[in-house]
């Protein structure tokens, strides 16, 4: 918990990955097939959402070979290969620095799991331009995380009213106002991470920065977590 993130340097404008996400956001919000519709009903799911989370763990643990507690590029390549995700090495690359969060050059299990969102949602994005959507066959085959990340993408829209690609810091708050106290609760100490999370201070989040907060939200522990979780699905 609480793992610091590396200074933000980032100085560039959003890389490739983080237009198209902005732009596969963009068409879920425009779509209008909302599964989200309060904020409490989305609280109701963290425990459900957790455990598809948790279940990846394993998988994450058994590509990182050298048991250093992060995938390596290398590592990651070859889960790719037996996950049967066809990605050019060049696209591996960009999927890596993507989600490489605190730029330690390795990904650690949170970051694993936004890097797989973004091959889920990118894939199944409408925009013809990005590879994942346009090759056939990039699938996580992992249709309970696949239902996760649905939910939370449709978790992000809901907070993005104004269907622009990001969530701003207003949005957030007057989501979070509107809810009932229970929900004003737990959402509490999210949002005191939405304010971490903003790191160039913009006032806006993108989607790998809101599903980073997330994880937090539902409870994933940066470490292996004590075995409190072997329920079977
Ligand atoms: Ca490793
Ligand atoms: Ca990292
Ligand atoms: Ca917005």
């Amino acid at each position: 918990m609480g793992a610091i993130l590396g200074k933000h340097t980032k100085s560039h404008g959003p890389s490739k990955l983080e237009r198209r996400m902005v732009n596969a956001m963009k068409e879920r919000g425009t779509h209008g097939k909302n599964s989200v519709r309060t904020f409490n009903s989305i609280i109701m799911m963290f425990p459900k959402i957790d455990k598809t989370f948790e279940a990846v763990r394993t998988t994450f643990e058994k590509f990182d070979k050298n048991g250093n507690g992060t995938l390596e590029l290398e590592e990651l390549k070859d889960c790719f290969k037996e996950l049967h995700i066809t990605l050019t090495d060049e696209e591996i690359k960009d999927l890596f620095s993507e989600s490489d969060m605190d730029a330690s050059s390795g990904i650690d299990f949170k970051e694993f799991i936004v890097l797989l969102s973004l091959v889920h949602l990118l894939s199944s994005s409408g925009d013809k331009s990005n590879p994942f959507s346009a090759r056939h066959g990039v699938k996580l085959g992992l249709t309970e995380l696949e239902e996760s990340f649905d939910k939370i993408a449709d978790t992000f829209v809901f907070f993005d009213k104004d269907c622009d690609g990001y969530v701003s810091k207003k949005e957030i708050v007057e989501a979070i106002g509107q809810s009932t106290p229970v929900a004003r609760n737990a959402s509490r100490i999210g949002l005191k991470r939405f304010e971490e999370m903003d790191w160039d201070k913009n006032g806006l989040i993108t989607f790998k920065e809101f599903l980073f907060v997330f994880t937090n939200w539902v409870g994933v522990e940066d470490d292996e977590e004590s075995d409190d979780s072997h329920a079977q699905w």
